[in-house]
């Protein structure tokens, strides 16, 4: 149903450019995994403005999702996937094609999530749109939020006169992980971070990637909107079938039991 619509949405054309940093993963998809071979994809040439991005969502007012950069994932099977990011630096080029100098030192935070934003010609969700809006509470900075379940919403679209009614994206919190020594931090800073995912189902995955350095969002910060770069890796590993474990632990008992026989008759 939903692959219909899309391709019918494409066959009439509809071919609206994003506005500035709605909820896409252009350059941004590691791609579908089904975990039977390890696998490691690196995406470079990207970055986030300001070092404080990911950790904002982590307190009372959420966050605003402009300052974190989203990465999507597909699984097929049931796999064990690592997520790694770190700085970087380089030329970075914009949705607009512009093309920008990003520097080191990002102090790099992200969350996982069960989920995908809207796709297009599906309109892409912002913290801007009406449904975003009425959808979180008066005082929150934005919808972002990287330690629990959130949602965005995108505007209504028009095709030929037909209203694609808004609708929500749901990001269903998995875990996080970020750069540091703060509470909960990975304990390090020397701005990278990874984190390991065990036995994630087959499904659709996001993960937000910004800062975590909360107090350089202060306006006394010269670097408040400097654009950090970052690069991520996503390594996918094999789970053992149910099978193989049911045979090591057959061979293991087997050992055992050649083991006695040979201490009983005093072999070993
Ligand atoms: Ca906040
Ligand atoms: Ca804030
Ligand atoms: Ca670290």
């Amino acid at each position: 149903m939903k692959k219909t619509l899309s391709y019918a949405l494409l066959l009439a054309g509809m071919t609206s450019v994003p506005a500035m940093a709605h909820i896409g993963y252009g350059h941004r998809n590691f791609g579908t995994f089904d975990g039977s071979t390890l696998t490691s994809t690196t995406l470079t040439g990207q970055a986030a403005t300001g070092n404080w991005g990911w950790i904002d969502g982590t307190d009372a007012d959420y966050g605003n999702s402009h300052r974190v950069r989203p990465f999507r994932f597909t699984l097929t099977e049931e796999s064990n996937v690592t997520l790694s990011f770190k700085e970087a630096t380089g030329e970075v080029t914009d949705h607009r094609g512009n093309v920008h100098t990003a520097e080191l030192g990002l102090i790099p935070g992200f969350s996982l999530y069960q989920g995908l934003a809207s796709l297009r010609p599906i309109p892409l969700p912002h913290d801007g749109s009406d449904l975003s809006v009425a959808s979180r509470p008066d005082y929150a900075e934005g919808s972002f939020r990287a330690m629990t379940d959130w949602s965005i919403g995108n505007s209504p679209g028009d095709l030929n006169g037909t209203v694609i009614p808004a609708r929500l994206s749901f990001f269903e919190y998995i875990g996080h992980a970020y750069d540091g020594t703060g509470y909960g931090s990975d304990g390090t800073q020397d701005n990278m971070v990874s984190h390991t995912f065990m036995n994630l189902g087959a499904g659709d995955y996001s993960v937000f990637v910004g800062g975590s350095d909360y107090l350089a969002q202060l306006d006394s910060n010269p670097d408040k909107m400097t654009k950090y770069g970052l690069e991520g890796t996503l390594t996918v590993g094999v789970v053992p079938e149910p099978e193989t474990y049911a045979m090591l632990l057959a061979g293991l008992g087997l050992m055992g039991a050649i083991t006695r026989r040979r201490i009983r008759t005093g072999s070993v």
